[in-house]
């Protein structure tokens, strides 16, 4: 299973079957999504899913004789937010959960717990058993990220419901959306209409692009929420914003506007910093993006500015931090803003831990991005054909043998959020692409975001990783067979 939970134990009984009998209990009107999610997963049909019984009256420790009861109960403080306790015996399952969102993740261990067959949408005749355990279960940390560039390349609202699919597979919970970079700007911004008009319309390469509108976003935004996951979105300031430069020519200091740009090169782009327009454009667009998404956070990149004095840039990063603040919402920044004195409740999201730089732990809340672990746009070995190598070989060990609290000596261990794994897409193109570089690693990511520090050692994450590969065929993903992993012939 993966990630390793808290604690598992093994019973000494026969495993559970689920049958077409099964009954498919909630105990409270908010454990009935997880409940009905879970009843379709094992159903012999989609169109045959076991109705879910409310029952409020069935909160005994003991599982309910052949049924599984997902037990939701808002006033059990013994069992952590995002955690869950699940009993399996062979008469029947109990799921125990103080949220929906620990209710879920409890599901998806059930899920994992299945033989890996339950993922084929087309082979539903099959028996279906849960061995006979009990798990105790919480997240190590709350951020549990990954990171999709739809600027570089542009993936539309099904790719990106895809890849949320995958990140609630393994308990993860933040998609950081990047909406915007020198190749492209993704995102309908109604006031600035050209954004998307002339700046989306194309991407690296020279495709055609393309951007969601303001309904789409939404659209990706409850999808997430429904499988627990809140997605962030980052517009990238003041460098990376060719395709905003482009499409209106008084952003840029001279008021000349280049041309739009396909290729990879970073750093040479910047909204021209005290100008009038750009400070229309930030207001109006936080404003905006406030207005629809629920996200606490805007993040906004401030990464690779090499137009700018150190002073220059200081200023900009204090005054766009003031207008997220003003629409109510918290700023994040990559590293580089750790130059500048934040306000408290900015984040830090580092992704050259050896580079020096400001403090970075100035506000005690910092996401951990080390590229040469977690960045899934680095090759895996010289022979994988596709990623960039700028921070080395990031191979299936190396992404997840390393530990957060020692990362950064100087950092104190209670200001780590979590980690996010970044996939910049220069150099990827598809949706098959995308699950090359994702897996096997996010499972490893998600791993290190979950498990407790003394569950983790890479000896036993391998095996636990070669069990997944079955899973990952049902699904029809397209993973790297990396040669740490030892793959089972299926
Ligand atoms: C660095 S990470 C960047 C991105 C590139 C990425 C490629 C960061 C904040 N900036 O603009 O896409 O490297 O690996």
């Amino acid at each position: 299973m993966i990630p390793a939970p808290v604690s598992i134990t093994t019973r000494d009984l026969p495993a559970f079957e689920v049958t077409n009998d099964t009954r498919v209990i909630a105990t409270s009107r908010d454990a009935v999504p997880v409940a009905a999610w879970f009843a379709r997963l094992v159903a012999s049909a989609p169109s045959r899913a076991t109705p879910v019984e409310v029952v409020t009256s069935v909160r005994a420790a003991a599982p309910a004789p052949g049924a599984i009861v997902f037990d939701l109960d808002r006033g059990d403080d013994r069992i952590p937010g995002e955690g869950y306790t699940l009993d399996v015996t062979d008469t029947g399952i109990r799921l125990a959960a103080s949220t929906p969102s620990g209710l879920f993740y409890g599901a998806q261990t059930l899920r994992q717990l299945l033989p890996s067959v339950v993922e084929y949408e087309a082979a539903r005749r099959r028996t279906l058993t849960v061995p006979a355990v009990r798990i105790e279960d919480a997240p190590r940390y709350a951020w549990r990220g990954a990171m999709l560039d739809v600027s570089r390349h542009f993936f539309g609202v099904d790719d990106v419901k895809h890849v949320i699919d995958l990140l609630a597979l393994y308990k993860m919970n933040r998609l950081h959306l990047h909406l915007s970079d020198d190749q492209g700007w993704r995102l309908e911004i109604a006031s600035w209409p050209k954004l998307t008009a002339l700046g989306g319309s194309t991407e690296v390469g020279g495709g055609p692009g393309g951007f969601y509108t303001q309904a789409e976003f939404v659209e990706i935004v409850r999808y997430a929420a429904d499988r627990f996951v809140e997605v962030i979105p980052e517009f990238d300031m003041p460098g990376h914003t060719n395709a905003a430069l482009a499409s209106y020519p008084e952003l840029n200091c001279g008021e000349i506007a280049p041309p739009l740009f396909t290729g990879i090169r970073v750093g040479f782009s910047t909204l021209c910093h005290d100008g009038d327009a750009t400070w229309r454009l930030v207001d109006d667009l936080v404003r905006e993006v406030a207005a629809i998404s629920p996200s606490p956070f805007v993040h906004i990149g401030g990464d690779e500015v090499e137009k700018l004095t150190p002073a220059q840039y200081a200023a900009f990063i204090t005054r766009a931090e003031a207008i997220v603040r003003r629409y109510g919402k918290r700023m994040i920044g990559w590293d580089e803003v750790a130059a500048v004195a934040l306000a408290p409740d900015s984040i830090v999201q580092v992704w050259r831990p050896g580079t020096p730089k400001g403090d970075v732990g100035q506000t005690g809340a910092v996401i951990l991005s080390p590229a040469d672990r977690l960045y899934l746009d680095m090759r895996y070995s010289p022979a994988t054909p596709i990623g960039l190598e700028w921070a080395g070989h990031v191979d299936v060990r190396r992404s997840y043998d390393w530990e957060p609290e020692t990362l950064i000596p100087s950092l104190d261990p209670a200001a780590i959020l979590g980690v996010e794994a970044p996939l910049w897409t220069e150099t990827i193109a598809t949706r098959s692409d995308l699950e090359f570089m994702m897996f096997p690693r996010l499972a490893g990511v998600a791993e290190i975001a979950w498990s407790p520090r003394g569950q983790r050692a890479w000896d036993d994450f391998r095996e636990r990783l070669a069990a997944q590969a079955p899973r990952w065929t049902a699904l029809g993903l397209n993973f790297y067979r990396s040669p740490d992993v030892p793959w089972r012939i299926e």
